[in-house]
């Protein structure tokens, strides 16, 4: 080994032998070769910075966007969270664009997502949070985009209508979250340890776009049963409108109002309950001397009659109006 090593170029090295990540490798080969002295003696060493750099940013190209050790989270919002899943292209961001005031990138190449997006969609009085990620895809691994997906209420499975490869695209997008031990839609699940099942929409985008009817009928045909399946174009519009509601039956959800007694009914923000929900549940919700002191309650909904009295264990309905009596 050459004499003459400075401690800067000494410290690079350490710290190039205790790196982790491409990313600090390759910052840490930067400084080595920045700090190396330039002599015949030295030649060698410096073919091999160069080498290693070369290999790694190779890596780092045929893993597009990866910038390793950074972690994302979206802190929910809303009556649901929804996260996008699906391959590149596939017209997620489009989707996003389209139905929510958020304005993630939209390109026509694969990777242009690089973070998780927030957007709001409404749904009459209500609003779910749709987060844009990017592509599920085997060649981009950050755990984060899993965590995100695990974390989510729900999962919109975007595909492409005019994918020539749909099938073999979704199977591999199906294959990577299998990976991650989730499983989307209906069905059983592979295995029972550590695995999460999502409730999952699969759309189909880019309806406008050629071949995309007779796909649709594909995609019915052999994913029918596992998924909930809805035809849109964020291009033209066709099919947008009905995204709130299928993603509203998607959670099974009932929004419930409450009043007091002897004021009128003002149907301002509801409570979101999960389908199946008792009156006790709402009534945990509005406050705790409720749920201790809770006696009956009057309800205001379809197949009721006005002010009719309930007890603690009543099944709530979707717009449900409620006087809680303790
Ligand atoms: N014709 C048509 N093109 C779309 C539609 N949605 C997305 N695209 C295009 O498809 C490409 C990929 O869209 P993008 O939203 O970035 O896909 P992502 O990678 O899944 O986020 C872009 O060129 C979009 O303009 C659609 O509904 N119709
Ligand atoms: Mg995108």
């Amino acid at each position: 080994m050459p004499a003459n090593l400075t401690p800067q170029y000494l410290e690079a090295e350490r710290r190039f032998k205790s790196a982790r990540t491409t990313e600090e490798k390759l910052e840490s080969l930067v400084e080595m070769q920045a700090t190396l002295p330039k002599h015949k003696g030295t030649e060698k060493m410096q073919a091999d910075i160069r080498r290693r750099m070369a290999k790694l940013r190779n890596e780092q190209s045929r893993r597009p966007a990866s910038r390793a050790g950074l972690i994302y989270r979206v802190d929910k919002e809303g009556a649901g969270q929804l996260a996008l899943v699906g391959p590149p292209n596939s017209g997620k961001s489009a989707l996003v664009r389209a139905v929510t005031h958020a304005t993630p990138e939209v390109a026509d190449y694969p990777f242009t997502t690089r973070q998780p997006q927030p957007g709001m969609m409404s749904f009459e009085d209500i609003q779910f949070q749709l987060v844009d990620l990017p592509p599920v895809h085997p060649e981009f691994h950050e755990s984060w985009i899993y965590q995100i997906i695990r974390n989510a209420d729900a999962v919109l499975l975007v595909v492409a209508l005019d994918d020539p490869d749909l099938l073999e695209d979704l199977e591999t997008t199906l294959g990577e979250l299998d990976k991650a031990k989730v499983h989307l839609g209906h069905g059983t699940m592979p295995g029972v340890v550590g695995w999460l099942q999502k409730p999952t929409l699969l759309v189909g985008t880019k309806r406008d776009l050629g071949g995309a009817e007779d796909d649709l009928e594909i995609l019915r045909e052999l994913y029918g049963q596992r998924f909930d399946i809805l035809a849109l174009s964020a291009e033209t519009g066709e099919g947008l409108e009905l995204l709130s509601r299928a993603v509203f039956d998607l959670l099974d959800l009932v929004r419930v109002y409450t009043k007091a007694p002897s004021h009128k009914i003002e149907k301002t923000a509801p409570y979101v309950l999960r389908r199946g929900s008792h009156l006790l549940d709402l009534a945990a919700l509005v406050h705790h001397d409720f749920l201790t002191q809770l006696k009956y309650a009057r309800v205001w909904g379809h197949g009721k009659f006005e002010g009719q009295m309930v007890n603690r264990d009543y099944i709530l309905g979707d717009k449900d109006v409620i006087e809680l009596h303790r």
